[in-house]
């Protein structure tokens, strides 16, 4: 039977920027599911990439006294580089300059007039380049009068000074969606997750909905409008594209088609909370508009903030503030691993997550270095004293073995599973590390060392030492889409190293399936203990 599609996607990342610990966290929680979903049977396309066109990018391009195209072809690689190395297994990475995305977007303009949402009209009114947002009068006079600062308009979201546009433009009749997007909303609830969100878009909608210009003329770094080619495609019109250029949308060809059709709609669109309008108002709108069907699911993450350790509260991270922290520094002090672990379960998804160094530091090593390395050390250590280099052999088999593990092992992968279908990865982890800090308890409750000193109870030490093998080679599976480098180490040094790679989560996490008798290799610690100092914070 053909396995079940699951296409996820990441925002695709402005290039006026070098990727940072708020794109990184977003693409690492993708990673994270993707990788679940692959292993849970899934055939999975996860998407992330770059977001080349807008007036912010041409900015930064010229600040840099380059083209756009040649500014973008020069951030690339930092992007492409820096998901390499945490590693994120994304399928494909799109740029938005690639021709698959112009054909496609000229595609849709074609579409959309033959819709008749779209009408040629001029946009008078604001506009904010670092957010790439239309602000009206009145949502900017509304803002306050602190917005309001030596004459200039700033941004009721970023409060950077506005751009006045008064310039030629095709409009989208957004405000022909109202009712069925509210209807899309009542009859969908799990359309935006988690569900608080929910509430915040249709109070959005609720308000009444402005049609939206969708063409610039003022500029021309964009995709141009294919029976108007003085005006350029609005740079969120052409991104959001971007979800089903990937899957083959515009192309036309049989191969194309059954691809689109295969894929398309996407199960997860993951996003932070500040683009949910665009992609839960806008981007649901313009699919209906064409006749296309809609995503499943659009999971609005929070925004990491730095903890102040003075004040013990959260704050945005800014370099203006000088309490931003680069991906490196993070990876720098708890290894690639370490630094996925932190964010995805230390950080609740769905809320802002404080972070601070001393939290890492306190993360890793008391998960990490003392409850999950220990053990898989610990047990490593003693199955290779204890038996000769190898995994015990039971002499009853797995039936009569009583272990308190295995009680809490069982039905493990679908307490977690609950939690991982909808990425509430600190609840998935709590589920696994119950098991993990059962196991250290249980090394301590059984004494292995005072059991091994009497050949008469040769079989009990053999069920300790297999019990805990086997629960760690459950938890190593269940960790994979966190540390997927780690728990590949675990299996190969339990001589499970085929299991890395499985499709069917459920049945290699069946209590029992440790083969006896097989090599063992102890290793080096997986996580060495971070001494305080080390994190300078
Ligand atoms: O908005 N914490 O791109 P962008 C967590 N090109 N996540 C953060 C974050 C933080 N402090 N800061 C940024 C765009 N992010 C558009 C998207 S999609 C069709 C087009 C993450 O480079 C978060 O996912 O400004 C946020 O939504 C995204 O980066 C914004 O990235």
């Amino acid at each position: 039977m053909a396995k079940p599609s699951f296409f996820i996607t990441t925002p695709i990342y402005y290039v006026n920027a070098r990727p940072h610990l708020g794109t990184a966290y977003s693409t690492v929680l993708c990673d994270v599911e993707a990788r679940y979903r692959r292993a849970t049977g899934y055939d999975v396309k996860f998407l992330t990439g770059m977001d080349e066109h807008g007036e912010k990018v041409a900015e930064a391009a010229a600040e840099h006294g380059m083209t756009p195209q040649e500014w973008c072809d020069s951030q690339a690689p930092f992007f492409e580089g820096l998901w390499r190395q945490l590693e994120i297994s994304n399928d494909d990475f799109i740029r938005t300059t690639e021709q698959r995305q112009h054909d496609a977007v000229q595609h849709l303009w074609e579409r959309m007039r033959e819709s008749g949402y779209l009408y040629k009209g001029s946009y008078d009114g604001w506009y904010c380049v670092p957010e790439e947002t239309y602000f009206t009068e009145t949502q900017v006079t509304k803002s306050d009068e602190e917005h309001h600062s030596e004459g200039r308009h700033l941004c009721p979201d970023c409060g950077r000074p506005l751009e006045r546009v008064r310039e030629e433009s095709y409009f989208f009749r957004l405000s022909a969606f109202q009712d069925r997007l509210l209807k899309l909303y009542d009859e969908h609830p799990g359309f935006v997750q988690p569900d608080f969100r929910m509430n915040e878009v249709r109070s959005f909608v609720e308000g009444g909905l402005q049609d939206l210009s969708v063409s610039r003329t003022g500029f021309d770094w964009g995709i141009p409008v294919p029976f108007d080619e003085r005006h350029v495609t609005y740079v969120w019109f052409d991104a959001l594209l971007n979800y089903m250029t990937a899957v083959g949308y515009g192309v036309g060809t049989p191969d194309a088609k059954a691809e689109l059709a295969y894929r398309w709609p996407a199960q997860c669109h993951v996003v932070g909370k500040d683009i949910i309008r665009f992609h839960c108002v806008i981007w649901p709108a313009m699919l209906m508009a064409i006749g296309e069907e809609l995503p499943e699911h659009v999971f609005a993450h929070g925004f990491l903030m730095v903890r102040n350790e003075e004040t013990g509260q959260g704050e945005k991270m800014s370099k203006s503030r000088g309490n931003a922290i680069a991906p490196q520094d993070v990876i720098d002090l708890l290894g690639v691993e370490g630094y996925r672990y932190y964010f995805m379960t230390d950080v609740v998804p769905g809320e802002d997550g404080a972070i601070s160094f001393s939290r890492m530091e306190q993360v890793y090593n008391a998960d990490l270095a003392n409850s999950w390395g220990n053990l898989v050390s610990r047990a490593l250590n003693m199955s290779a004293k204890y038996f000769d280099g190898k995994t015990p052999v039971l002499a009853d088999g797995w039936a009569d073995e009583q272990s308190p593990l295995r009680e809490i092992a069982q039905g493990i992968e679908g307490r977690y599973a609950k939690h991982m279908d909808r990425l509430e990865y600190v609840q998935a982890k709590d589920v696994v590390m119950e098991l993990v800090h059962a196991a250290n308890h249980y090394v301590e409750d059984s004494a292995p060392w005072a059991v091994a000193k009497d050949p008469a109870r040769a079989g009990e030490l053999a069920q300790i030492i297999a019990s805990l093998l086997e629960s760690i080679r459950i938890c190593a599976h269940l960790l994979a889409p966190f540390m997927p480098t780690t728990s590949a180490e675990v299996l190969r040094r339990m001589g499970a190293g085929e299991e890395a790679d499985t499709t069917d989560l459920a049945s290699v996490c069946e209590w029992g399936r440790l083969a006896g008798g097989v090599e063992v290799t102890k290793g080096d610690a997986l996580f060495p203990r971070i001494a305080p100092a080390k994190s300078g914070m």
